[in-house]
């Protein structure tokens, strides 16, 4: 069962899980509309059991382990986007931190033989470290969204040690794709870049471009994730590419890809500024290399052209007027929104 199957890398997970021929599972909530594109664009939408639970509802999540009686639960649901979780610390706290226990707790009450994957981040690391992070390095936190992520991290741990659950923190540095929400600053831009491109759009604006991030690939990272749970002991890996770029690096290679000068169109923008920000992560991943054989196959060159190439050929496909399921068409100009950092 996965939480968070709507998600970018639940919707992965969903399909590498299929093909290795598991029943999948996945919980869903009510939303005034519905967000399925990602398991319709991986044409699996059909193939997947969706059980109605919400992360802030111990019962539903409860009731979903009753109806799918998995053996394997990926806890990927959160609150995922840090920005917003200074705007909203406390429902940050309840969906992306406690949400955990009560995972935990409903896996302990109902089969406490479940393997439990618990979707833990790089964040957690927080700000102020010059050197790559390996499972033994200090956290401290900057963000709602890293404290709520130590908490389920610290709770994991909790489980596993007091009441001997096969539970595992993935700790995981960013990790990108072309499902990827467009909020992230990655998909932000391989999006912008190529209506930039094909004359839909004049302007990208952002906010840190100095910032460095340890990115991946969302396809590579899933596997490590069902790794994990097939491991003979339960534990915490680090999973990354071992390189560190920055956000301005990222805005060059993508605007090379098509042919473009970056800083022609690129704009700093106060909006895009967070109250505190995490300016370096790089990951050692020898842990998961040496006990899982996990390592990445996708570095970030080749990352960003996989992302800009798509984002062009869906701007292209939608200019032909094909519809297909993504998101891209119908996300309102982010300007328009009023952020915290907008009002201070
Ligand atoms: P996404 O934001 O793409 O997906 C988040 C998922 O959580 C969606 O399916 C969303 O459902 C679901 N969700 C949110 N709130 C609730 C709720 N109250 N009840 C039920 N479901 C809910 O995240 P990613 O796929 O990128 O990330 C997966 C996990 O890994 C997250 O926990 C994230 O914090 C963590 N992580 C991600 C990294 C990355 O680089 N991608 C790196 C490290 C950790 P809906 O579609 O209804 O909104
Ligand atoms: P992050 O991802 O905060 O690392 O969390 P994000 O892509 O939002 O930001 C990365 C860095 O880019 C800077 N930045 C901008 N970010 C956004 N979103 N928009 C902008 O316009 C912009 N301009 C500069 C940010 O300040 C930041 O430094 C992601 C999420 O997937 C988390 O759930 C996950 O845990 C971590 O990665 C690991």
């Amino acid at each position: 069962m996965i939480t968070g199957i709507t998600g970018q890398d639940g919707a992965y997970l969903a399909k590498f899980l299929l093909e290795k021929g598991y029943e999948v599972y996945g919980i869903y909530r009510r939303l005034s509309t519905p967000n399925f594109w990602r398991l319709q664009y991986l044409e699996i939408f059909d193939r997947i059991n969706l059980v109605p639970a919400d992360l802030t509802d111990e019962f539903s999540l409860l009731e979903s382990l009753k109806i799918s009686d998995a053996d394997e639960v990926y806890h990927l649901a959160a609150q995922s986007f840090v920005g917003t979780s200074f705007e909203q610390p406390t429902s940050t706290a309840h969906v992306t931190g406690v949400a955990v226990t009560s995972m935990l707790e409903a896996i302990r009450h109902y089969n406490p033989h479940i393997r439990f994957y618990q979707a833990s981040s790089s964040e957690i690391y927080g700000d102020g470290h010059t050197t790559i992070l390996n499972e033994n390095s200090p956290f401290k936190p900057s963000s709602p969204y890293a404290a709520a992520k130590l908490y389920g991290y610290w709770m994991t741990r909790i489980y596993r040690e007091g009441y001997d659950i096969f539970a595992c923190n993935g700790i995981l540095f960013n990790h990108e794709s072309p499902l990827r929400g467009l909020e992230f600053v990655t998909r932000k831009i391989s999006n912008t870049a190529a209506k930039i491109a094909l004359g839909l759009e004049d302007e990208l604006l952002l906010g840190n471009l100095d910032a460095k991030r340890d990115w991946g690939y969302a396809p590579d990272y899933v596997e490590a994730m069902h790794m994990m749970l097939q491991h003979k002991e339960p534990d915490d890996f680090v999973i990354a590419t071992a390189e560190t770029h920055t956000v301005r690096e990222f805005c060059e290679k993508s605007f090379e890809e098509l042919g473009l000068d970056w800083q022609d169109y690129v704009k700093v923008d106060k909006r895009f500024f967070r109250p505190l920000d995490v300016n370096y992560l790089c990951g050692d991943y020898s842990k998961a290399r040496e006990n899982l054989g996990w390592q990445p196959k996708t570095k970030f060159e080749e990352l960003v052209k996989i992302m800009v190439r798509e984002d062009l050929e869906r701007w292209e496909r939608w200019q032909n007027g094909e519809k297909f399921p993504w998101d891209a068409s119908n996300y309102p100009d982010e300007t328009k929104l009023i952020t915290r950092a907008l009002r201070s």
